[in-house]
């Protein structure tokens, strides 16, 4: 390492792109009975892998080894299981488990030490049953979960570096990571919320696209439009609501 290595170059940002979250699947009656815990529903995957999607996979993210510049990942699972803390110290940086109960993971994210960054810390819902089109959580018997496939349950983030060292800033650029595809090249898993698309979506794993930054922006300023509206309406409503009720006080006060 040479002096120039531990310079910070300022005003330069550089991001890598993760996800984080997790797959499950419901364990049929036959695979229950053989487990230790036959109380135990489904076997899950908790991970934190590089956005883009290996080609011709079933697997979500993890096209990069993410190891050039995390050191550990640890899972901080619900204290129902042995040891719930878990230190990942080489990729995958995930923990395969089997359990009854959805919880909240904390995830926290060691860097190597060249980085000189604090550990970043992230939180999952573990996610076993399927989305609902209500939202509100719903346990489908046996036959329909097995029939539905696996539950996904994925966020994408991007961790930023700010004036990094040099010698950390020269191991990100030896690792670009893959781009993402520029849309959609798997079908939409299947989804309770969406029952219709059973068929189309056999096989479906979702998959990280360039498309979505596009798509969330759509959505959030579709969101921003309604909201502009509904101020407008209330303020309108409101606006009529003191004229009635200026009215109300002047016949109150003639007839008094
Ligand atoms: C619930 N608040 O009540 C949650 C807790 C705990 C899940 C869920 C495994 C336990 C074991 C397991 O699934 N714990 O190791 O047997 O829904």
């Amino acid at each position: 390492m040479s002096s120039s290595d531990r310079v910070r170059v300022r005003g330069l940002s550089i991001y890598r792109p993760i996800i984080y979250g997790n797959t499950a699947v419901a364990l049929t009656q036959k695979e229950r009975d053989s487990l230790t815990s036959p109380d135990h529903t489904h076997r899950w995957t908790v991970a934190v892998r590089s956005a883009a999607s290996p080609p011709n996979s079933d697997q979500v993210g993890g096209a990069d080894d993410l190891s050039y510049f995390i050191k550990r990942v640890t899972f901080k699972l619900h204290d129902t299981y042995p040891s719930p803390t878990r230190n990942i110290d080489k990729p995958p940086f995930e923990v395969t488990e089997t359990g009854w109960g959805e919880f909240e993971i904390i995830i926290r994210i060691t860097f190597i030490q060249e980085a000189a960054e604090k550990t970043m810390t992230l939180l999952h819902h573990l996610k076993l049953h399927p989305w609902t089109v209500s939202g509100e959580p719903e346990i489908p018997p046996l036959e329909v979960a097995l029939k539905a496939g696996p539950v996904h349950s994925w966020q994408y983030d991007e961790i930023v570096f700010n004036d990094p060292f040099q010698n950390f800033l020269n191991l990100l650029t030896a690792h670009p990571p893959t781009p993402l595809p520029k849309a959609k090249r798997k079908p939409i898993p299947f989804h309770l919320a969406n029952p219709g698309s059973f068929e189309e979506s056999k096989g479906g794993t979702p998959e990280f696209h360039a498309g979505m930054i596009s798509e969330e922006a759509e959505r959030l300023d579709d969101a921003r439009k309604k909201i502009i509206a509904e101020t407008e309406r209330l303020r309108n409503e409101l606006i009529q609501k003191e004229a009635e009720l200026e009215k109300s006080k002047k016949l109150l006060a003639d007839g008094a």
